[in-house]
């Protein structure tokens, strides 16, 4: 298909904006603000957008293309301004325009809002994917809500994180194309009734709710390809007249659904670990999956007028367990409207869905008490029933296993509902996002299903925008590679291997230390501007950036900073490489220990900065809101990554591929994809330490006791007293008792280690050449984590689309 190549000149883009600025927003150019300038080019960016997207859909269309359908509570974009000039290729004459206008297009980015619309890997990696799927040309579209209000934004007062609502629509709509014209009615509540008439099984579900799903399109352009993602979010509203009410008489009430309806796309629930069994939620995830379904199917309908083909040409992905009603709402579908007999229509389910499951956590897995479910979605509930009715038949008579089994993969049990069995029994590919992460939902969460099914279980390591962190994040490594290698990476990441042959040229190492530099002081100088607070960019910028979890284990983290203080106080005159510790990360509003270990760190920043004897050796830094937009900064900064999850509990971790990119050295456990990332740099350049997930397992098996650990261990147990008995005047008690008598991840268990890789890592630093050529290793073999290989495989092995 023909490149983006728009024939755009800097004089065509500069007539576009003025014509925004003076026909929509009222405003002459010299007199508009940087905030109109915003817009007015955000506007004609989606006019491109929009345009690009017409002729691509028009082509896979007429072309009969199979199409993917991306369903996930969550797409976390981040900015849109950059990213979309950059991938159609007209950055340069916007840049020019807007020059010319006497405005400075860097200011412009710094206008927008992140579209903040997940909480951390899911969301992002969703994100990504559109990246990817546009590029690769590949007829995609992400559904999505349009929530008003995104993840939070973090504000630190005291020490501890305050949460503040995080209205992003005033400077984010103007990416949003509304379309009520394909809205879609969602049904909920009511009550069902069944009936025989001249042979056919009726359905007929009467005294529900109506909650109308309006449809926000937006457009991710590929990067020098034809292809255009679209994002369709969806809007609750509920209906201006409630038309059952109004017939039966009841005036008032058919005005007066309540703002229920209203409530459904309010606010993005701000968990990613823990499910709550909130109505709400669950209200959330039926209105996605009925209106997008319902969208689909229309969408099909509209160019094969009818559904025989459906499976055909059409791939609907669940990302994570929480579209997972997607299933039986199809079912619905082709049962209650089509007339489709329970097999036909099984038929089509299993060959249309594909599931991807982010996290082995028994508390992030989602179960709904059943009772609530039935009176939400009473005829979901009753199509799950029996969905779980022939799935427990056929494992008794065709797989001849026993109740106890039987028992562990039914969806209906303790009366509850679970998704996750209830995805693995509908989907014909289960994937996890890393080889051990695969491994271990094949072995142990999904086992049972493993034995009788193998062939459905997959993996597809995860991947990321890298033209997002390299060519638009760090323009001065972009242009290195380029001289080096020439550009064709951008497009075609498995070229950047082609940079390794640099890894003992001098000059090359030393133009990245250069970069790394120069980075360095972007980000110091970013901070000074925000916060005040100034960055020794000759220390060691270790960065931690990620949600806050136990089982990421930034308390480790902490606790091996406190005995670095202790020993420093002890010793002021060791051997020690002046480092800065950058940690971003949002806790769950209601994950109490979470919070403390942010306390702990503020605490650790403060005392550590008020002393003389310390302070210019040892500096953390708690970086407030972390996002998508820090994180483009951030990532190029970067020098260790710490990658520290206790073995077996990240499932992929896509952080530790930016940081990477961006030429920071992994300092790990054997966790997620850090066990891919040491295979392709080899274990010379990266820093692995602690135990296996194996280790991890055998470990708790023997009967793990932190105790013992905390008696045995001097450093150890100095640190953990300092919680107790107060640091800075502030005492830790919850997360002291936790890690003495109970530590869940083994924080104990690996500390030693976590200590000797950093002392390691310090003494590689200080070699320099050494250290950087280790750098340029891991940018040259972080090819294999972008974006594009992961869709790649998507659409060859699990949607079938080449
Ligand atoms: C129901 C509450 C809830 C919400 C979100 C539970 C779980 C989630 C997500 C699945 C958590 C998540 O973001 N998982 C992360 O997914 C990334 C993309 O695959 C991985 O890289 C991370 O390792 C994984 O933690």
């Amino acid at each position: 298909m023909a490149n983006s190549a728009y024939d755009m000149s800097a004089d065509r883009a500069s007539r576009l904006i003025r014509r925004y600025l003076e026909e929509d927003l009222q405003v002459e150019p010299d007199r508009a603000s940087d905030q109109q300038f915003y817009k007015a080019t955000a506007m004609a960016a989606k006019q491109l957008l929009a345009e690009k997207y017409r002729r691509f859909s028009a082509q896979a269309g007429s072309q009969g293309k199979k199409q993917v359908s991306y369903l996930s509570m969550e797409f976390l974009l981040g900015r849109s301004l950059k990213n979309s000039l950059y991938n159609l290729g007209v950055l340069e004459p916007f840049r020019q325009a807007l020059e010319g206008m006497g405005v400075n297009l860097e200011n412009l980015y710094e206008q927008e809002p992140d579209a903040g619309l997940g909480n951390g890997g899911l969301g992002r990696l969703a994100a990504c994917y559109l990246d990817a799927l546009a590029t690769q040309e590949l007829p995609a579209t992400g559904y999505c809500i349009l929530y008003e209000y995104g993840i939070f934004q973090q504000k630190i007062i005291d020490g501890w994180q305050t949460e503040q609502p995080d209205l992003w629509l005033p400077g984010g709509e103007v990416w949003l194309t509304p379309r009520p014209d394909e809205s879609v009615a969602v049904r909920f509540g009511g009550r069902i009734e069944e009936f025989w008439e001249e042979g056919y099984h009726h359905v007929v579900h009467k005294d529900y709710t109506t909650v109308t799903a309006i449809p926000y399109d937006m457009y991710v352009s590929g990067y020098h390809s034809g292809g255009v993602s679209l994002l369709r979010l969806w809007q609750a509203k509920r209906p201006g007249v409630d038309m059952e009410s109004f017939n039966r008489g009841d005036y008032i009430g058919a005005f007066g659904q309540s703002s229920l309806g209203e409530a459904i796309s309010k606010i993005l629930y701000p968990n990613d670990s823990h499910t709550e069994g909130k109505l709400l939620r669950l209200r959330q995830q039926y209105f996605l999956v009925a209106a997008s379904v319902r969208d689909i199917v229309k969408r099909h309908m509209d160019i094969y007028g009818s559904l025989e083909n459906f499976a055909e040409k059409n791939a609907i992905h669940i990302n994570d367990t929480h579209p997972t009603l997607a299933i039986p709402e199809l079912m619905r579908i082709l049962l209650d409207e089509c007339g489709y007999g329970w097999d036909q229509a099984w038929d089509v389910v299993k060959n249309t869905f594909a599931y991807t499951n982010h996290t082995v956590l028994a508390e992030a897995l989602e179960r709904w008490n059943s009772d609530l479910f039935q009176s939400l979605l009473p005829r979901i509930h009753q199509i799950i029933l029996e969905i779980n009715r022939r799935l427990c038949a056929e494992l008794y008579e065709q797989y001849h296993l026993d109740s106890p089994a039987v028992a562990q993969m039914a969806i209906l049990g303790d009366h509850e509902l679970r998704m996750a069995n209830l995805c693995v029994a509908a989907c014909h590919s289960v994937n996890g996002v890393s080889g051990l992460h695969s491994e271990i939902i094949r072995r142990d969460l999904f086992r049972d299903f493993a034995a009788i099914q193998p062939e459905k279980f997959c993996n597809v390591t995860n991947g990321i925008a890298s033209r997002r962190w390299l060519g638009q994040a760090n323009p001065l490594l972009t242009d290195l590679i380029t001289d080096c290698i020439g550009g064709g990476f951008l497009k075609d990441f498995s070229r950047l291997a082609e940079f390794g042959r640099f890894r003992d040229d001098a000059q090359v190492l030393e133009r990245l230390a250069e970069i790394k530099r120069q980075n360095k002081l972007r980000l110091a100088e970013y901070l000074k501007r925000k916060t005040g607070e100034e960055l020794n960019p000759d220390s060691i910028f270790d960065v931690q950036v990620k949600r806050l979890h136990e089982y990421k284990r930034q308390q480790m983290n902490a606790l091996e900073i406190l005995a670095q203080y202790q020993s420093l106080k002890d010793d002021p005159d060791q051997d020690f490489t002046p480092r800065t510790y950058l940690f971003g990360a949002k806790a769950a509003p209601g994950y109490y220990l979470a919070k403390q270990i942010i306390k702990l760190l503020c605490t650790l920043a403060r005392v550590i900065d008020s002393d003389p004897q310390v302070r210019d050796k040892m500096r953390v830094c708690y970086l407030e809101d972390y996002n998508v937009t820090l994180s483009e900064i951030l990532m190029p900064a970067c020098e260790i990554s710490e990658q520290i999850s206790l073995a077996g509990k990240e499932a992929s971790g896509t952080g530790n591929m930016k940081l990477m990119l961006g030429g920071a050295v992994t300092l790990g456990t054997l966790d997620g994809a850090n066990v891919e990332i040491a295979q392709a740099v080899g274990r010379d350049n990266i820093l692995i330490f602690g135990m296996t997930a194996q280790e991890v397992e055998a470990r708790k098996a023997a009967g793990y006791h932190p105790e013992e650990i905390y008696q045995q261990n001097p450093i150890v147990r100095r640190a953990l007293d300092a919680l107790r008995d107060g640091i800075g005047g502030e005492t830790f008690p919850d997360l002291y008792r936790s890690l003495r008598y109970d530590d869940p991840y083994m924080v104990l268990a690996d500390f030693d280690a976590y200590r000797a890789a950093r002392r390691e890592s310090e003494r590689l630093y200080e070699n320099r050449p050494l250290f950087n050529r280790m750098s340029l290793i891991n940018i040259a073999a972080s090819g294999v984590f972008c974006a594009d290989r992961a869709v790649g495989e998507y659409a060859e092995h699990i949607w079938d689309l080449r």
